[in-house]
């Protein structure tokens, strides 16, 4: 017999526990097989070694049936007993190189990783796939911690891109975050997960078969936008220009539409916030509650979440309202006030990253730099810190950026003396601003408003989106600090807000100072 070739791409991982009791575990794994299940593993607990070949036969005759692998897991006697296609073993178990010798050369073997030494001495092992995870909290174990796309994806970093060891994930996998995280997950080296490994998912589905349906379906999506990515095939976008032209119009559009803007803010900035959102043209609605999260997803055109005065209740509610925005495909726009500064900023902002796509983040150089650090992108090499006239601490701040809106799949925005905007592929330095706004508290986070402003109005464009929320907070910045009737910043903080009301749309492309950045 020669070792079978295995689809991966739905994995069913069985648990008596959590199956619901109106059916058999075999029904349910018929159900599941019918809806396309490509790959099952027998995972029993408690049973004794006799109950397990026992029900292991039962299963297998339903795998027999249509011709889908079965692996045991931990118990390599019982595989054996009934030559199964093949066995998983975890990190507390028996050891892959035993298991291998018991199993010989042509059964599948498998072993649960989390992190990438694990999986390089799976490779090394002999193993024929690993399950990465923990991905996210699960009830079927208790994780010590998550790994999140993030952390997923520095485990296929870990492995050769060439090699033929198969990857997929475990741990919370379900139908509303198995595109995220397969896309999201996508190594530098070009390494794709070959599949989605669920308990819960389908197991505690009322409609098995139909849940396996959704996951397989969510798997292959993901993989296209993640093949999609790997060969560098990006939409045709639109040139710098052609984003400076549009931006006037924008600004008509904004006032015109009025777009609802869903503010998790923080109590300091709160009212300068929704204040600048209003003068800009948006309206802004301020919730920071998760029970209204889902609600507003259906009525607000974008979402700005910004993680100042950090509470766990704004972490319930930003991790909500970023599930459901992205959900109804509304733009997020992430301002990750201090991210580097305490362990909750910094888990929190992990956890946001983690666990939806967002569209464009906007920070500091200190912020975009803990980001960078959190999404495992290597700015000592790209640009040593320190040595910058500018402020921002980088050699090269642009390059800093564009790698990380690259990583990230999103828009990035670094303010600073100047700010720098990138979408991975186009990237422009804005000088425009007053030093009065450096002087106010909020003026980033206003700043963050006004993309969320643009980015309602721009669905299909962020990087539009970001570069005319920049310049109209700068130039607004500009109008004011230059008012005679300024003395400082108290009464800056009344002129920034009206001037913002008073942009003109024709005059904002004559005003601006913008340069693209060739990297
Ligand atoms: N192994 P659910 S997580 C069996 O991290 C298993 O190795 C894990 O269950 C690992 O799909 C896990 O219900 C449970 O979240 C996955
Ligand atoms: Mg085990």
């Amino acid at each position: 017999m020669t070792k079978p070739v295995v689809d991966y791409s739905l994995y069913l991982v069985t648990d008596s526990g959590l199956n619901l009791p109106s059916r058999t575990l075999v029904q349910s794994v018929e159900d599941s097989i019918l809806g396309g299940v490509t790959l099952v593993q027998l995972r029993e607990k408690e049973l004794s070694t006799d109950a397990f070949i026992e029900l292991a036969r039962k299963v297998q005759a339903v795998t027999k049936k249509y011709n889908v692998p079965l692996l045991i897991n931990d118990n390599i006697e019982v595989a054996l007993a009934i030559d199964a296609e093949g066995a998983h073993v975890g990190q507390d178990d028996i050891s892959c190189l035993e298991a291998r010798k018991l199993l010989g050369p042509n059964k599948i073997l498998g072993i649960s990783t989390g992190t990438p030494e694990e999986a390089k001495k799976a490779l090394e092992d002999g193993a024929d796939y690993i399950g990465i995870g923990t991905c996210f909290m699960t009830q079927t174990k208790s994780p010590k911690r998550t790994l999140g796309p993030i952390g997923v994806r520095t485990i296929l970093e870990a492995l050769p891109a060439e090699s033929s060891l198969k990857t997929v994930v475990i741990g919370g996998i379900k139908n509303d975050n198995t595109r995220r995280v397969i896309s999201h997950s996508v190594g530098a080296n070009g390494r794709i997960l070959d599949g989605i490994a669920v308990v819960t998912g389908v197991v505690g589905a009322v409609d098995a078969k139909k849940a396996s349906e959704q996951l397989l379906s969510e798997y292959k999506a993901g993989y296209d936008i993640a093949s999609k990515r790997v060969q560098g095939l990006v939409e045709e976008r639109a040139s710098v220009q052609d984003v400076l032209k549009s931006f006037s119009q924008l600004l008509t559009t904004l006032r015109e539409k009025s777009p609802l803007v869903h503010h998790i803010s923080n109590y300091v900035v709160m009212n300068d916030t929704a204040n600048a959102t209003l003068a800009l043209g948006g309206s802004p609605i301020m919730a920071p509650s998760a029970a209204e999260a889902e609600d507003l997803s259906k009525v607000v055109s974008s979402v700005v979440l910004n993680i100042g005065t950090l509470t766990e209740s704004f972490v319930d509610c930003m991790l909500e309202a970023g599930k459901h925005a992205n959900a109804q495909s509304k733009p997020i726009v992430f301002d990750p006030v201090g991210a580097g500064a305490t362990t909750l900023r910094e888990s929190t902002t992990r956890k946001i990253l983690n666990s939806m796509h967002v569209d464009i983040i906007k920070g500091n150089a200190g912020e975009i730099s803990t980001i960078a650090k959190i999404v495992g992108c290597d700015t000592e090499s790209i640009a040593m810190r320190g040595v910058d006239s500018l402020g921002s601490g980088f050699s090269n701040p642009a390059a800093v950026v564009q790698a990380v809106a690259k990583r990230e799949s999103c828009v990035v925005v670094m303010t600073g003396l100047i700010d720098y905007v990138s979408d991975g592929t186009r990237t422009v330095a804005i000088e425009n601003g007053h030093a009065y706004q450096g002087r106010i508290t909020g003026s980033g986070c206003m700043a963050a408003s006004s993309i969320g402003c643009f980015a309602a109005i721009s669905p299909n464009d962020h990087f539009a989106a970001a570069v005319a929320g920049i310049l109209a907070i700068n130039l607004a910045g500009e109008h004011a600090g230059t008012r005679c009737d300024v003395q400082g910043p108290g009464t800056f903080r009344a002129a920034f807000i009206d001037e913002m009301a008073n942009l003109a749309p024709e005059r904002m492309l004559t005003e601006t100072r913008i340069k693209s950045v060739e990297l």
